[in-house]
């Protein structure tokens, strides 16, 4: 009996023995169960069936985890020297240190007189000092005297007080302030001094030029000859024959005029 059969039969018995279970009367089983026979030979081989279609391929697989680091490799060439950086901006002030605590020591004796070469590097380094003070007070009063109608031409300024006087005043006036009575010694000091007589309306200043000393020729205070003329058409005229002082008019020309005469007082400080 192979497998099926022994199978089915089995069933068979199993069905009877709950239906007989099941109803009033008991029953006797027909079936009398046989001893197994012995297995049959295996069926032969069917024919090869047909080819199966294609399946859809797969999906790929999910990416493996990367491998370990490959080996370090040869050191490369050193690149070219980069540019300076840019100026960095300059530090915060430093604190006040703390006041010192010495206390002055003892006066120390005179010492020796000195070589007389260290004695003349003294009284050279104590004039320059002196020197350096009087040019800052210069500068200052160079400065005030612009400011109050003051003119600088080359290395001369000239100066007003706003006053009138005669030749005489004038010189006076202007010897005690340190100059001299104004007087152009070329074009660019002319104009310098037109500008300021121009610049009060009209009117004429003294000069420090006169023929006091000898009729005709006009010279310099210091008795020296005139270099530098700017005389107005037809003077110097000797008007009325009392003419020995000079003007220098609001449009910068010269005349011979009595030396009494009443004019603007400007002086040269250099
Ligand atoms: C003036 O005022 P009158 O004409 O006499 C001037 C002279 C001049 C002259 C020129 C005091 O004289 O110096 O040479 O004009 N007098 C005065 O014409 O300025
Ligand atoms: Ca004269
Ligand atoms: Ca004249």
């Amino acid at each position: 009996m192979n497998h099926l059969t022994k199978s089915v039969c089995i069933l068979i018995v199993v069905a009877l023995t709950f239906t007989l279970s099941q109803s009033e009367k008991p029953a006797v089983c027909s079936v009398v169960q046989g001893l197994p026979g012995l297995n049959g030979r295996d069926g032969r081989d069917g024919a090869i069936g047909p080819k199966g279609e294609r399946g859809e391929p797969g999906t790929p697989g999910e990416r493996g985890t990367s491998g370990p680091p490959g080996k370090v490799g040869p050191k490369g060439i050193p690149g070219e020297k980069g540019n300076n950086g840019v100026v960095g901006p300059t530090g915060n002030k430093g604190e006040k240190g703390d006041k010192g605590v010495g206390l002055p020591g003892e006066k120390g004796q005179k010492g020796e007189k000195g070589s007389p070469d260290v004695e003349s590097a003294k009284k050279t380094f104590d004039m320059e000092r002196r020197i350096i003070s009087l040019e800052k007070k210069m500068s200052w009063v160079k400065s005030v005297m612009l400011l109050f109608g003051g003119k600088e031409v080359g290395n001369k300024v000239f100066v007003t007080n706003g006053q009138e006087g005669n030749f005489y005043d004038a010189q006076k006036m202007c010897r005690e302030a340190g100059g001299n009575l104004a007087t152009p010694r070329n074009e660019a000091e002319n104009s310098a001094l037109r500008g300021m007589l121009s610049a009060r309306g009209s009117g004429s200043t003294f000069l420090g030029i006169s023929d006091l000393q000898v009729e005709g020729t006009f010279t310099y205070l210091t008795g020296e000859k005139v270099t530098f003329t700017n005389w107005n058409p037809g003077e110097p005229n000797n008007n009325h024959n009392i003419e020995d002082c000079v003007v220098i008019l609001s449009n910068g020309k010269w005349n011979d005029v009595p030396c009494n005469d009443q004019r603007h007082i400007i002086c040269e400080l250099q």
